[in-house]
């Protein structure tokens, strides 16, 4: 397509941090297209805003699940916003999504007009887990549209990569929010990272005219 702006010149381009928000009132303006990285504490939100953005430092990484602790706003260029979101499930005691995520992030992603799409990030190694069926749940009923997004798939052998892929496929494709296609990446080792940027790109670019 003419003037249609690929997703490494997007990423090439300046990213900046604009805003951390612990409650809707305090988030920016919903003046760009969002896309939002969602799942499990520890997944590898964060890791993977860095690796699109080849920034190693930009969105904060811990080995301590819970290391994002309000909804993170980056701006890439004037093209579009990237937003890391605090995970679910990381407390011992609750298995179940916290009072905070249901109220402050599912919030964002109900009522946020400005959201273009939410990708639901899954660990390769462990699979859908309840917590992620929890969340979903709460995705299809509020028809939050979402895509499947396997993370750390460095730590998997290529058979094994194609087992949980499969089986993240099928599981998605019984759900009415979620998007058939799935991207396989490791920010690790930069694998999938430019589809995923191409996606992105796309994702702007068509909703850019709306807002
Ligand atoms: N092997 C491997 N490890 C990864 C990858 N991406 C992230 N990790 C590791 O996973 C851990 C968690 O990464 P984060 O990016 O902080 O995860 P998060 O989902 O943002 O976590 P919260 O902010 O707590 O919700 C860190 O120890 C990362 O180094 C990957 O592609 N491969
Ligand atoms: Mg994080």
């Amino acid at each position: 397509m003419a003037g249609e702006i690929g997703g490494r010149r997007l990423f090439a381009g300046d990213c900046e941090f604009v805003a951390g928000a612990a409650t809707m009132d305090a988030m920016p303006k919903g003046t760009l297209p969002e896309i939002a990285f969602v799942g499990r504490s520890n997944v590898g939100k964060s890791s993977l805003i860095n690796a699109l953005t080849s920034r190693h430092a930009l969105a904060r990484v811990s080995h301590t699940p819970g290391a994002t602790k309000q909804i993170n706003f980056f701006r890439l260029g004037e093209t579009c916003m990237l937003v890391d979101l605090p995970g679910y499930g990381y407390a011992r005691a609750s298995r179940a999504l916290s009072e905070q995520w249901q109220s402050l992030i599912f919030a964002y992603l109900r009522r946020r007009a400005s959201l273009c799409r939410t990708m639901l990030l899954i660990d390769s190694r462990r699979g859908i887990m309840p917590v992620d069926r929890e969340a979903m749940d709460l995705l299809d009923q509020a028809a939050v549209s979402y895509a499947g997004v396997l993370t750390k798939i460095d730590e998997l052998t290529t058979a094994e990569a194609e087992l949980a892929r499969a089986a993240c496929a099928q599981e998605l494709s019984k759900r009415t929010a979620a998007y058939p296609e799935i991207f396989v990446t490791s920010a690790r080792k930069a694998q999938g990272i430019e589809a995923l940027r191409d996606h992105v790109a796309a994702l702007a670019q068509a909703w850019g005219n709306r807002l």
